[in-house]
């Protein structure tokens, strides 16, 4: 009974263990800093069929983008059920870490969409790349495994009705 319960337990965890340890995001483009090399066709399979290349990258683990620092902070869109609390770094933080020295800053996930910043409009306000919301760490499948998240009038020019250029599913920054 009580190694059933354990593996179960077991179980539950292996995803946050997984993220914890491998890569949740790659920060290319104009960076001074960098952990890794170029695209390798074979071991960067997802990378390639997108048509994503660079010469060297910094990628973050889920630990790693959690030593950067969790901010919290609450926002809510007309689109949203309601209010939401979320947790993790500002993105200024992660592009500070990469060296980033571009003025444009290109979020991209997962399912390919993608939004552009400014990165003085970044510095100047909330941006906070969230590894969790209301207290859970953020699934793959869900908004995860990380979720870009401002509150509405960030963007200047950015119609706040909806929460776009919130991009969820978070996979690669890059800096132009
Ligand atoms: N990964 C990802 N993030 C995304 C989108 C998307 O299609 N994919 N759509 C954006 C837009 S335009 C809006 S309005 C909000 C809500 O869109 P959704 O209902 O498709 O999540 O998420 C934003 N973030
Ligand atoms: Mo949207």
């Amino acid at each position: 009974m009580l190694r059933k319960i354990l593996v179960a337990f077991a179980l539950l965890l292996l995803p946050q263990v997984a993220l914890a340890h491998g890569t949740v995001l790659t920060v290319y483009g104009k960076i001074a800093n960098s952990n890794r090399g170029p695209v390798d066709p074979f071991v960067d399979v997802f990378l390639e069929i997108q048509g994503i290349a660079f010469d060297k990258a910094m990628t973050f683990t889920w630990t790693e983008l959690e030593a950067l620092g969790m901010e919290e902070m609450t926002v809510q869109y007309p689109n949203w059920p309601g209010a939401v609390t979320v947790k993790g770094p500002r993105l200024s933080a992660v592009l500070a870490a990469a060296g980033a020295e571009g003025d444009k800053v290109r979020v991209a996930a997962v399912d390919g969409y993608s939004y552009e910043f400014e990165r003085e409009v970044i510095d100047s306000g909330a941006f906070i790349l969230a590894l969790e919301a209301d207290g859970k760490p953020l699934a793959m499948g869900g908004r995860g495994p990380s979720w870009l998240v401002f509150p509405p009038g960030s963007v200047p020019f950015l119609d706040s009705k909806d929460d776009t250029g919130l991009v969820w599913a978070v996979m690669l920054i890059e800096v132009k």
